[in-house]
């Protein structure tokens, strides 16, 4: 141990506040050109480094943790997915690893509840049908979506943020049903049914919308099947992770009609998305905004930063994912 203040080395570019507070806390090394490290770069970039703040672009595989200097004891990840970590990899090399749970729940919700509304009510349609200046008229017949009012809304994971979506489309009249491992205690079951068989959520989800974290076990979970067994015309939402889905599943499923839209914030190899997603007018598409708001990625930075203060002063950092 110096006397120095730690060496953080910041792997992308952060919100200006939070990047103010870390130069004020540690001493830094900044990526201001934002573009992505990899190989020598990333390397130099973290040598010496005490501590990494990263995010969900760099993807830390054993191999790359292997590699990683013997300075770094702590990464905090800009996120609340933990995918992109391989944490028993960091676990052997005694490397810490933090996330930033809480703070982005809401925001992540709000985008589930946009990208619902967008593909009920055929929202990117309608968006390209005024801007290319192809609106002729108002038909009684234009552009018919569907309700989301009275309709089954199937949550996949009742974490934080399937918690928050719940508690949101009630206040649209869906019902709401939840699938996980476990059924939760009453209160924090926002009110929702618990289906314990898979098939049975599924075949009872109007709407899906998608909140597990993506594991072995969740990595291609809603297959062919899985499309199958949902109703005629639901819609699939998904702003948790792109794997959890099989595109080729998504796909013809839409494309059969069976599904009547889908909303993704996430994908398979984002941002080199399959780019059959695109040619399809039923989706509703963004790159990944889910906690893309000025005070959600402030939030998330500080709760990041708290976690290296924390390890750094010698205490247990207070959202340890290891
Ligand atoms: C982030 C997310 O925007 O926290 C996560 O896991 O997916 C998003 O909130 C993304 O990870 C980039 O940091």
């Amino acid at each position: 141990m110096t006397d120095l203040q730690p060496l953080v080395a910041l792997l992308n570019r952060f919100p200006e506040a939070v990047e103010a507070r870390a130069s004020a806390r540690f001493r830094v090394r900044l990526n201001p050109t934002d573009i992505k490290l990899e190989g020598d770069a990333l390397a130099s970039h973290v040598a010496g480094a005490d501590g990494l703040l990263v995010s969900p672009v760099n993807r830390f595989d054993a191999a790359l943790i292997r590699s990683l200097p013997d300075t770094v004891r702590i990464m905090a990840t800009f996120s609340v997915g933990l995918d992109h970590i391989d944490l028993d990899a960091a676990r052997a090399r005694g490397i810490v690893v933090t996330n930033t749970p809480d703070v982005l729940t809401d925001a992540t919700a709000d985008i589930a509840m946009l990208l619902m509304l967008g593909a009920a009510r055929r929202a990117y349609e309608g968006e390209r049908l005024v801007r290319t200046n192809r609106w002729t008229s108002w038909r009684p017949t234009q552009l018919l979506g569907t309700d989301l009012t009275g309709k089954r809304l199937g949550i996949l994971g009742m974490g934080r943020i399937g918690s928050a979506v719940a508690r949101r489309a009630q206040a649209f009249g869906m019902r709401v049903h939840y699938h996980n491992r476990r059924p939760l205690p009453p209160s924090q079951a926002a009110q929702a049914d618990y289906v314990e068989s898979l098939d049975d959520f599924l075949a009872r989800s109007d709407v899906l919308s998608i909140h597990c974290p993506a594991t072995p076990a969740t990595t291609g979970l809603i297959d062919a099947a899985a499309v199958a067994r949902l109703p005629h015309g639901a819609i699939i939402v998904n702003t948790a992770r792109g794997p959890i889905v099989d595109d080729d599943a998504l796909i013809a499923g839409l494309r059969s009609g069976h599904l009547a839209a889908a909303g993704l914030d996430v994908f398979t190899g984002e941002p080199d998305i399959d780019p059959r997603y695109r040619e399809l007018d039923r989706t509703f598409l963004l790159p990944h905004l889910g906690s893309a708001t000025v005070e959600t990625r402030n939030a998330m930075g500080f709760k990041a930063l708290d976690n290296l203060e924390v390890y750094f002063a010698g205490q247990e950092p207070p959202d340890r994912a290891d």
